[in-house]
Protein backbone atom coordinates (compact mmCIF):
# COMPACT_ATOMS: atom_id res chain seq x y z
CA UNK A 1 0.00 0.00 0.00
CA UNK A 2 1.45 3.42 -0.70
CA UNK A 3 0.13 6.58 1.62
CA UNK A 4 0.83 9.99 0.40
CA UNK A 5 0.31 13.51 1.76
CA UNK A 6 -0.69 16.48 -0.26
CA UNK A 7 -0.62 20.10 0.66
CA UNK A 8 -2.86 22.34 -1.73
CA UNK A 9 -4.92 25.33 -1.09
CA UNK A 10 -8.01 22.70 -1.34
CA UNK A 11 -8.75 19.49 -0.66
CA UNK A 12 -10.11 19.33 -4.96
CA UNK A 13 -6.83 20.28 -5.81
CA UNK A 14 -4.93 17.49 -3.63
CA UNK A 15 -7.64 15.29 -4.88
CA UNK A 16 -6.59 15.99 -8.54
CA UNK A 17 -3.18 16.25 -7.96
CA UNK A 18 -3.23 12.45 -6.09
CA UNK A 19 -5.56 10.86 -8.90
CA UNK A 20 -3.03 12.29 -11.53
CA UNK A 21 0.03 11.04 -9.77
CA UNK A 22 -1.45 7.76 -8.21
CA UNK A 23 -3.79 6.57 -10.47
CA UNK A 24 -7.74 6.80 -10.32
CA UNK A 25 -7.51 4.42 -7.20
CA UNK A 26 -6.21 6.93 -5.23
CA UNK A 27 -7.99 6.86 -1.58
CA UNK A 28 -8.66 9.99 0.27
CA UNK A 29 -7.76 8.89 3.68
CA UNK A 30 -7.74 11.66 6.10
CA UNK A 31 -7.30 15.57 5.63
CA UNK A 32 -6.80 18.21 7.76
CA UNK A 33 -5.69 21.71 7.87
CA UNK A 34 -2.03 21.78 7.62
CA UNK A 35 0.05 22.27 10.88
CA UNK A 36 1.75 25.72 11.24
CA UNK A 37 5.20 24.69 10.55
CA UNK A 38 4.23 23.44 6.97
CA UNK A 39 1.67 25.59 5.73
CA UNK A 40 3.40 27.47 3.62
CA UNK A 41 3.04 24.06 1.45
CA UNK A 42 -0.66 24.55 1.04
CA UNK A 43 -3.62 24.98 3.41
CA UNK A 44 -4.71 21.72 3.84
CA UNK A 45 -2.46 18.19 4.32
CA UNK A 46 -4.51 15.29 2.09
CA UNK A 47 -3.45 11.91 2.80
CA UNK A 48 -4.30 9.53 -0.26
CA UNK A 49 -3.14 5.84 -0.03
CA UNK A 50 -3.04 3.52 -3.19
CA UNK A 51 -4.04 -0.20 -1.83
CA UNK A 52 -2.72 -1.37 -5.67
CA UNK A 53 0.93 -0.24 -5.04
CA UNK A 54 3.82 -1.63 -3.14
CA UNK A 55 6.34 0.25 -1.63
CA UNK A 56 9.03 -0.92 0.83
CA UNK A 57 7.77 -0.70 4.81
CA UNK A 58 8.22 1.44 7.39
CA UNK A 59 8.56 3.84 3.89
CA UNK A 60 6.43 7.16 3.24
CA UNK A 61 6.67 10.38 1.13
CA UNK A 62 5.48 13.19 1.58
CA UNK A 63 5.17 16.23 -1.47
CA UNK A 64 3.70 18.70 -2.90
CA UNK A 65 1.76 18.63 -6.55
CA UNK A 66 4.36 19.26 -8.94
CA UNK A 67 7.56 19.09 -7.17
CA UNK A 68 9.66 15.81 -6.74
CA UNK A 69 8.99 13.78 -3.71
CA UNK A 70 11.06 14.19 -0.87
CA UNK A 71 11.14 10.68 0.69
CA UNK A 72 11.40 10.48 4.64
CA UNK A 73 12.40 7.33 6.36
CA UNK A 74 9.43 6.42 9.28
CA UNK A 75 12.86 5.89 12.41
CA UNK A 76 12.65 1.86 12.50
CA UNK A 77 11.40 0.44 15.87
CA UNK A 78 13.50 -1.80 18.10
CA UNK A 79 13.21 -5.26 16.47
CA UNK A 80 10.36 -6.54 20.18
CA UNK A 81 8.45 -3.01 19.47
CA UNK A 82 8.50 -3.63 15.61
CA UNK A 83 4.91 -6.17 15.69
CA UNK A 84 3.27 -3.52 17.87
CA UNK A 85 3.94 -0.15 15.92
CA UNK A 86 2.75 -2.37 12.83
CA UNK A 87 -0.21 -3.35 14.33
CA UNK A 88 -0.80 0.61 15.86
CA UNK A 89 -0.13 1.77 12.27
CA UNK A 90 -2.25 -0.40 10.65
CA UNK A 91 -5.11 0.29 13.22
CA UNK A 92 -4.41 4.48 12.45
CA UNK A 93 -4.37 3.46 8.53
CA UNK A 94 -8.04 1.71 9.17
CA UNK A 95 -9.54 4.27 11.56
CA UNK A 96 -8.28 6.65 8.61
CA UNK A 97 -10.32 4.59 6.09
CA UNK A 98 -13.53 4.29 8.22
CA UNK A 99 -13.74 7.79 8.27
CA UNK A 100 -12.99 8.55 4.21
CA UNK A 101 -15.35 5.96 3.79
CA UNK A 102 -18.16 7.61 5.66
CA UNK A 103 -17.43 11.05 4.21
CA UNK A 104 -16.99 9.45 0.51
CA UNK A 105 -20.79 7.98 1.22
CA UNK A 106 -21.95 11.09 1.42
CA UNK A 107 -20.15 13.37 -1.16
CA UNK A 108 -21.08 16.95 -1.43
CA UNK A 109 -20.68 16.46 -5.37
CA UNK A 110 -22.83 19.43 -5.85
CA UNK A 111 -20.39 21.51 -4.10
CA UNK A 112 -17.82 20.62 -7.38
CA UNK A 113 -16.90 24.19 -8.25
CA UNK A 114 -18.72 26.27 -6.19
CA UNK A 115 -16.63 27.85 -3.17
CA UNK A 116 -13.95 25.78 -1.91
CA UNK A 117 -15.00 27.08 1.20
CA UNK A 118 -17.96 24.49 0.91
CA UNK A 119 -15.96 21.57 0.49
CA UNK A 120 -12.94 22.87 3.17
CA UNK A 121 -15.64 23.27 5.87
CA UNK A 122 -16.92 19.67 5.48
CA UNK A 123 -13.75 18.50 4.93
CA UNK A 124 -13.02 20.34 8.76
CA UNK A 125 -16.29 19.05 10.38
CA UNK A 126 -15.63 15.46 9.43
CA UNK A 127 -12.02 15.66 10.47
CA UNK A 128 -13.42 16.15 14.03
CA UNK A 129 -15.60 13.47 13.39
CA UNK A 130 -18.64 15.30 13.11
CA UNK A 131 -21.04 12.98 11.58
CA UNK A 132 -20.84 13.23 8.01
CA UNK A 133 -24.77 13.79 7.20
CA UNK A 134 -24.57 16.14 10.26
CA UNK A 135 -21.76 18.14 8.57
CA UNK A 136 -23.18 18.87 5.35
CA UNK A 137 -26.65 19.98 6.47
CA UNK A 138 -24.57 22.49 8.27
CA UNK A 139 -22.38 23.32 5.55
CA UNK A 140 -25.30 23.75 2.83
CA UNK A 141 -27.59 25.48 5.23
CA UNK A 142 -24.50 27.82 5.83
CA UNK A 143 -24.36 28.53 2.19
CA UNK A 144 -27.97 28.71 1.82
CA UNK A 145 -27.79 31.72 4.46
CA UNK A 146 -25.88 33.44 2.43
CA UNK A 147 -27.80 33.07 -0.67
CA UNK A 148 -30.50 34.74 1.56
CA UNK A 149 -28.01 37.44 1.96
CA UNK A 150 -26.70 38.12 -1.52
CA UNK A 151 -23.60 37.13 -0.98
CA UNK A 152 -23.33 33.89 -2.23
CA UNK A 153 -20.18 32.93 -4.73
CA UNK A 154 -20.28 34.45 -7.86
CA UNK A 155 -22.00 37.05 -6.60
CA UNK A 156 -19.97 38.02 -3.28
CA UNK A 157 -15.60 38.59 -3.63
CA UNK A 158 -14.13 35.69 -2.43
CA UNK A 159 -13.02 37.68 0.55
CA UNK A 160 -16.43 39.02 1.59
CA UNK A 161 -17.80 35.70 0.96
CA UNK A 162 -15.14 33.64 2.81
CA UNK A 163 -15.94 36.02 6.21
CA UNK A 164 -19.76 35.76 5.62
CA UNK A 165 -19.39 32.25 5.16
CA UNK A 166 -17.23 31.36 8.33
CA UNK A 167 -20.26 33.55 10.20
CA UNK A 168 -22.64 31.55 9.05
CA UNK A 169 -21.30 28.19 9.43
CA UNK A 170 -20.85 29.17 13.68
CA UNK A 171 -24.39 30.67 13.29
CA UNK A 172 -25.41 26.85 11.92
CA UNK A 173 -23.21 24.92 13.94
CA UNK A 174 -24.25 26.58 17.13
CA UNK A 175 -28.17 26.80 16.22
CA UNK A 176 -27.96 22.73 16.61
CA UNK A 177 -27.15 22.50 20.05
CA UNK A 178 -27.45 23.97 23.78
CA UNK A 179 -25.49 24.62 26.02
CA UNK A 180 -26.83 24.64 29.76
CA UNK A 181 -24.54 24.22 32.96
CA UNK A 182 -27.21 24.87 35.47
CA UNK A 183 -27.90 22.33 38.29
CA UNK A 184 -31.38 21.06 39.67
CA UNK A 185 -34.67 21.78 37.83
CA UNK A 186 -35.57 25.23 39.05
CA UNK A 187 -34.27 27.82 41.88
CA UNK A 188 -36.21 25.82 45.05
CA UNK A 189 -33.96 24.26 46.97
CA UNK A 190 -32.90 21.70 47.26
CA UNK A 191 -31.76 21.12 44.00
CA UNK A 192 -30.98 17.65 43.49
CA UNK A 193 -28.63 16.42 40.92
CA UNK A 194 -28.12 12.42 39.84
CA UNK A 195 -25.28 11.57 37.54
CA UNK A 196 -25.93 8.33 35.72
CA UNK A 197 -23.42 6.57 33.14
CA UNK A 198 -21.61 3.85 32.10
CA UNK A 199 -19.42 2.00 34.44
CA UNK A 200 -15.85 3.79 34.70
CA UNK A 201 -17.09 7.44 32.90
CA UNK A 202 -16.33 9.50 35.57
CA UNK A 203 -19.61 10.10 37.62
CA UNK A 204 -18.15 9.77 40.83
CA UNK A 205 -14.67 11.74 40.08
CA UNK A 206 -17.34 14.70 38.63
CA UNK A 207 -20.01 14.27 41.09
CA UNK A 208 -17.39 15.38 44.16
CA UNK A 209 -15.84 17.97 41.89
CA UNK A 210 -19.48 19.59 41.51
CA UNK A 211 -20.15 19.20 44.90
CA UNK A 212 -16.37 21.24 46.05
CA UNK A 213 -17.24 23.80 43.12
CA UNK A 214 -21.01 24.26 43.41
CA UNK A 215 -21.55 23.57 46.82
CA UNK A 216 -18.78 23.87 49.12
CA UNK A 217 -17.16 26.89 47.60
CA UNK A 218 -20.01 28.79 47.35
CA UNK A 219 -21.00 27.84 51.48
CA UNK A 220 -23.58 25.79 49.89
CA UNK A 221 -25.18 22.82 52.32
CA UNK A 222 -24.44 19.90 50.70
CA UNK A 223 -25.30 16.26 50.61
CA UNK A 224 -23.99 13.94 49.23
CA UNK A 225 -25.94 10.30 48.41
CA UNK A 226 -24.82 6.84 46.71
CA UNK A 227 -27.31 4.21 45.80
CA UNK A 228 -24.23 2.73 44.11
CA UNK A 229 -24.79 -0.85 46.48
CA UNK A 230 -24.21 -3.44 43.37
CA UNK A 231 -20.24 -3.65 44.31
CA UNK A 232 -18.39 -4.59 47.35
CA UNK A 233 -17.24 -1.34 48.53
CA UNK A 234 -18.53 0.89 45.50
CA UNK A 235 -19.34 3.73 47.71
CA UNK A 236 -15.83 4.14 49.79
CA UNK A 237 -14.25 6.30 46.90
CA UNK A 238 -17.35 8.44 48.05
CA UNK A 239 -17.56 8.32 51.44
CA UNK A 240 -13.84 8.94 51.98
CA UNK A 241 -14.43 12.26 49.83
CA UNK A 242 -17.47 13.27 51.77
CA UNK A 243 -15.06 12.91 55.14
CA UNK A 244 -12.46 15.02 53.56
CA UNK A 245 -14.99 17.46 52.60
CA UNK A 246 -16.83 17.72 56.03
CA UNK A 247 -20.47 17.21 53.65
CA UNK A 248 -23.27 14.60 55.25
CA UNK A 249 -22.40 11.07 53.26
CA UNK A 250 -25.52 8.42 53.16
CA UNK A 251 -25.26 5.27 51.22
CA UNK A 252 -29.01 3.98 50.37
CA UNK A 253 -30.00 0.35 49.39
CA UNK A 254 -33.07 1.21 47.78
CA UNK A 255 -35.45 4.39 45.80
CA UNK A 256 -37.62 4.10 48.26
CA UNK A 257 -34.96 4.76 51.32
CA UNK A 258 -33.54 7.32 48.73
CA UNK A 259 -37.07 9.43 48.33
CA UNK A 260 -36.84 9.55 52.18
CA UNK A 261 -33.84 10.64 52.09
CA UNK A 262 -34.20 13.44 50.10
CA UNK A 263 -38.02 14.71 51.83
CA UNK A 264 -35.92 14.29 55.49
CA UNK A 265 -32.87 16.43 53.57
CA UNK A 266 -35.15 19.16 52.28
CA UNK A 267 -33.01 21.90 54.35
CA UNK A 268 -30.04 21.23 51.92
CA UNK A 269 -29.36 23.25 48.77
CA UNK A 270 -27.30 20.73 46.88
CA UNK A 271 -27.80 17.09 47.13
CA UNK A 272 -26.17 15.11 44.75
CA UNK A 273 -26.88 11.11 44.03
CA UNK A 274 -24.49 8.85 42.99
CA UNK A 275 -25.39 5.83 41.03
CA UNK A 276 -24.12 2.63 40.28
CA UNK A 277 -22.17 2.35 36.34
CA UNK A 278 -24.85 1.13 33.86
CA UNK A 279 -23.31 -1.23 31.29
CA UNK A 280 -25.73 -1.48 28.26
CA UNK A 281 -26.25 -4.92 28.81
CA UNK A 282 -27.46 -4.09 32.52
CA UNK A 283 -30.09 -1.26 31.57
CA UNK A 284 -32.80 -3.36 31.66
CA UNK A 285 -32.37 -4.70 35.10
CA UNK A 286 -32.47 -0.68 36.16
CA UNK A 287 -36.21 -0.98 36.19
CA UNK A 288 -36.38 0.37 39.91
CA UNK A 289 -33.84 3.34 39.41
CA UNK A 290 -35.26 3.93 36.08
CA UNK A 291 -39.05 4.19 37.06
CA UNK A 292 -37.39 6.52 39.49
CA UNK A 293 -35.57 9.22 37.64
CA UNK A 294 -38.34 9.40 35.29
CA UNK A 295 -40.95 10.19 37.20
CA UNK A 296 -39.39 12.98 39.99
CA UNK A 297 -40.07 15.96 38.77
CA UNK A 298 -37.27 16.93 41.03
CA UNK A 299 -34.34 15.28 40.15
CA UNK A 300 -31.90 16.63 37.36
CA UNK A 301 -30.49 13.70 35.88
CA UNK A 302 -26.75 14.03 33.62
CA UNK A 303 -25.52 11.44 31.81
CA UNK A 304 -22.04 11.26 31.82
CA UNK A 305 -20.28 9.88 29.39
CA UNK A 306 -16.34 10.23 28.31
CA UNK A 307 -15.51 12.04 24.83
CA UNK A 308 -12.79 9.36 24.66
CA UNK A 309 -15.34 6.83 23.58
CA UNK A 310 -16.00 5.80 20.19
CA UNK A 311 -18.91 7.74 17.99
CA UNK A 312 -21.24 5.05 17.15
CA UNK A 313 -20.60 3.65 20.76
CA UNK A 314 -21.87 7.27 22.40
CA UNK A 315 -24.88 6.91 19.87
CA UNK A 316 -25.81 3.76 21.43
CA UNK A 317 -25.21 4.64 24.83
CA UNK A 318 -27.03 8.09 24.36
CA UNK A 319 -30.12 6.17 23.21
CA UNK A 320 -29.75 3.00 25.89
CA UNK A 321 -30.16 5.52 28.67
CA UNK A 322 -33.16 7.43 27.47
CA UNK A 323 -34.65 4.76 29.75
CA UNK A 324 -33.33 7.01 32.62
CA UNK A 325 -34.77 10.34 31.17
CA UNK A 326 -31.30 12.39 31.74
CA UNK A 327 -31.63 15.87 30.65
CA UNK A 328 -28.46 17.19 30.73
CA UNK A 329 -25.60 15.71 28.32
CA UNK A 330 -21.93 16.21 30.88
CA UNK A 331 -18.78 14.60 28.98
CA UNK A 332 -15.00 13.89 30.63
CA UNK A 333 -12.20 12.75 30.08
CA UNK A 334 -11.74 15.39 26.89
CA UNK A 335 -8.01 15.30 27.80
CA UNK A 336 -7.90 11.83 26.52
CA UNK A 337 -9.43 12.57 23.11
CA UNK A 338 -8.55 14.89 20.25
CA UNK A 339 -11.60 15.03 18.27
CA UNK A 340 -14.80 16.96 19.72
CA UNK A 341 -17.45 16.39 17.04
CA UNK A 342 -18.91 13.24 18.96
CA UNK A 343 -19.65 15.58 21.60
CA UNK A 344 -21.34 17.75 18.98
CA UNK A 345 -23.40 15.01 17.24
CA UNK A 346 -25.10 13.58 20.45
CA UNK A 347 -25.99 17.05 21.79
CA UNK A 348 -27.12 18.07 18.30
CA UNK A 349 -28.95 14.16 17.17
CA UNK A 350 -30.76 14.03 20.97
CA UNK A 351 -31.45 18.35 21.35
CA UNK A 352 -30.61 17.52 25.21
CA UNK A 353 -28.32 20.42 26.34
CA UNK A 354 -24.51 20.17 27.56
CA UNK A 355 -23.94 20.82 30.96
CA UNK A 356 -20.38 20.20 32.13
CA UNK A 357 -16.87 19.31 31.08
CA UNK A 358 -14.13 17.19 32.55
CA UNK A 359 -10.95 17.29 31.22
CA UNK A 360 -8.73 15.55 33.48
CA UNK A 361 -8.47 13.41 37.21
CA UNK A 362 -7.90 16.38 39.30
CA UNK A 363 -9.91 17.23 41.72
CA UNK A 364 -11.63 20.07 41.81
CA UNK A 365 -9.86 21.76 39.08
CA UNK A 366 -10.61 19.69 36.16
CA UNK A 367 -13.98 20.68 35.42
CA UNK A 368 -15.41 23.51 33.39
CA UNK A 369 -19.32 24.55 32.52
CA UNK A 370 -20.21 23.91 28.99
CA UNK A 371 -20.79 27.31 27.07
CA UNK A 372 -21.20 27.50 23.41
CA UNK A 373 -18.34 29.29 22.41
CA UNK A 374 -16.59 26.38 23.77
CA UNK A 375 -18.27 23.52 22.06
CA UNK A 376 -17.55 26.09 18.97
CA UNK A 377 -13.93 25.92 19.81
CA UNK A 378 -13.37 22.56 20.63
CA UNK A 379 -15.54 21.43 17.64
CA UNK A 380 -13.68 23.85 14.70
CA UNK A 381 -10.13 23.35 16.81
CA UNK A 382 -9.19 20.02 14.85
CA UNK A 383 -9.45 22.65 11.47
CA UNK A 384 -6.32 24.21 13.40
CA UNK A 385 -4.61 20.92 12.87
CA UNK A 386 -3.72 20.70 16.50
CA UNK A 387 -5.33 17.89 18.89
CA UNK A 388 -5.65 20.07 22.30
CA UNK A 389 -6.34 19.28 25.99
CA UNK A 390 -9.54 21.27 26.74
CA UNK A 391 -7.82 22.36 29.98
N1 LIG B 1 -8.26 11.44 32.16
C1 LIG B 1 -9.40 11.60 32.84
N2 LIG B 1 -9.75 10.69 33.75
C2 LIG B 1 -10.90 10.89 34.43
C3 LIG B 1 -11.74 12.00 34.18
N3 LIG B 1 -12.82 11.89 35.00
C4 LIG B 1 -12.63 10.75 35.72
N4 LIG B 1 -11.48 10.15 35.38
C5 LIG B 1 -10.91 8.92 35.90
O1 LIG B 1 -11.68 7.81 35.47
C6 LIG B 1 -11.65 6.78 36.44
C7 LIG B 1 -13.07 6.39 36.82
O2 LIG B 1 -13.67 7.50 37.47
P1 LIG B 1 -14.90 7.32 38.46
O3 LIG B 1 -15.31 8.69 38.87
O4 LIG B 1 -14.61 6.33 39.51
O5 LIG B 1 -15.94 6.73 37.42
P2 LIG B 1 -17.40 6.19 37.73
O6 LIG B 1 -18.24 6.52 36.57
O7 LIG B 1 -17.86 6.65 39.06
O8 LIG B 1 -17.11 4.62 37.77
P3 LIG B 1 -18.10 3.48 38.29
O9 LIG B 1 -18.68 3.95 39.57
O10 LIG B 1 -17.20 2.29 38.42
O11 LIG B 1 -19.12 3.28 37.23
C8 LIG B 1 -10.86 7.34 37.64
O12 LIG B 1 -9.54 6.90 37.53
C9 LIG B 1 -10.92 8.85 37.41
O13 LIG B 1 -9.84 9.52 37.98
C10 LIG B 1 -11.34 12.95 33.19
O14 LIG B 1 -12.01 13.94 32.89
N5 LIG B 1 -10.16 12.70 32.55
MG1 LIG C 1 -18.56 5.59 40.73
Amino acid sequence: MKIKSYYSRTVEDAMAAARQEMGPDAMLVNSRKAPLEVRHLGEYEVVFANVGVAVAPAEASLNLPGERAEPFTVPQAPPGNRLSTEVAELKKELEGMRHAITRTAYAPTQWTGVSPDFSDAYAALTAAEVSAELAREIVQAAGDRLDGQGLAPGRATPKTHGAAFQRALMEETASRFTADATLGRGPATPRIVALVGPPGSGKTTTLVKLAVNYGLAARRPVLLLSIDTQRVAAADQLRSYAAILGVGFQVLETVSSLAQSIEENHGKELIFIDTPGLAYGDLQDSESLAHFLATRGDIDTHLVLPASMKAADLSRMVDAFEILRPRHLLFTKLDETGSYGPIFNEAARSGKPLSFFAAGQRIPEDLEAATSERVLDLVFSYAGGRTRSAA
